[in-house]
């Protein structure tokens, strides 16, 4: 995995140093604070941070730097860190996140199988998802089956079906030109059938501006009844990706995002932004192309990525 949030660890550590190197006998002044924090601003404005994004991260790190005052003995660069790290995660913990593995269960008990729904833009990466999602469900157990609705793109049944094959996963698909919405039921019904735990449907790719496709989506959604609606995002596309949920959600309803392509950041600040004003619970970061490369959404885990 190459370096998550590339430019942003860097920014952080640089903040860290300089607060350390000023306190270490005395209180910051005014005038340095001042400093910090407007340098601070201009770093992460240019590592793609949103400027609200950017705005609420030195607001609350002035505030803390404000009352900073360091101890005799006490190690200066741990102190700044923690502050620094406190401040961040303040920033990520107003992202909420969303447990998709318990969210299975809970609902288990009561029907069989759990409908997945994927939807999103083209090439965001909600087949490669798919994948990593079965994948985890596999690993904890449960039996998934894939589902291709797209029966709309050159290549996507063969494509979803070669993902299960290599995690041997089951799939099930339906001919190209057919109806999504019959496509996605039949194989529901087969899933059921079979005593399948969890069925995770794959649509095909359609931009939020496309009114006819989104409502091929509604028909899909509405046949369907899926227990979960799950928006795929491509983080690296900042605002239009907080667009496309707004679009979303007044077409069919969000009920939780992934976030892909999150290494593809080199700078870190775009993902860093949609993270946080995305409005929607997170489940799953994509952090790759591999099946392992998709973590649950933890502010912790986030943190410990941006300053590891
Ligand atoms: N680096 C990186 N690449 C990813 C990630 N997730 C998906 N991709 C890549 O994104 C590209 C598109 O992925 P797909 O899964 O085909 O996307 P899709 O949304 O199903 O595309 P359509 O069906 O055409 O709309 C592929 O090359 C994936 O390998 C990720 O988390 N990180
Ligand atoms: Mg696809």
């Amino acid at each position: 995995m190459n370096a998550l949030f590339g430019k942003l660890k860097k920014i952080f550590q640089e903040v860290v140093n300089k607060v350390q190197d000023a306190i270490l006998y005395r209180e910051l002044s005014e005038k340095e604070i001042e400093n910090y924090t407007n340098e601070l601003f201009m770093k992460l404005l240019e590592a793609d941070v949103a400027y609200e994004v950017a705005e609420k991260i030195v607001d609350d790190m002035r505030k803390r730097l404000e009352t900073l005052k360091i101890r005799r003995g006490e190690d200066a660069q741990k102190f700044v860190e923690d502050h620094v790290q406190q401040s961040i995660l303040t920033i990520l913990s107003s992202a909420s996140g969303f447990n998709l593995l318990n969210f299975v269960s809970s609902v288990l008990p009561q029907e069989r199988p759990v409908k997945l729904l994927f939807m999103g833009i083209n090439g965001v990466g909600k087949t490669t998802t798919i994948a990593k999602v079965a994948y985890k469900l596999k690993q904890a157990n449960l039996k998934p089956i894939v589902i291709a609705a797209d029966t709309f793109r050159a290549g996507a049944q063969e494509q979803l079906r070669k993902h299960a094959e290599r995690i041997a996963v089951d799939f099930i698909g339906g001919k190209y030109g057919a109806d999504p919405a019959a496509t996605a039921l039949d194989g529901i019904l087969y899933a059921k059938k079979r005593g399948f735990d969890v069925a995770l449907i794959d649509t095909a790719g359609r931009m939020h501006i496309d009114e006819d496709l989104m409502n091929e989506l509604r028909k899909v959604v509405r046949v369907v009844k899926p227990h979960l609606k799950i928006l795929v995002l491509d983080a690296l596309t900042g605002n239009d990706a907080l667009e496309q949920v707004k679009r979303f959600d007044e077409a069919v309803g969000v009920d939780t995002v992934i976030l892909t392509k999150i290494d593809a950041d080199a700078n870190g600040g775009t993902a860093l932004s949609v993270i946080v004003g995305v409005g929607k619970p997170i489940a799953y970061l994509g952090v790759g192309q591999q099946y392992e490369d998709l973590i649950e959404y933890d502010p912790e885990i986030v943190l410990k990525m941006l300053f590891k």
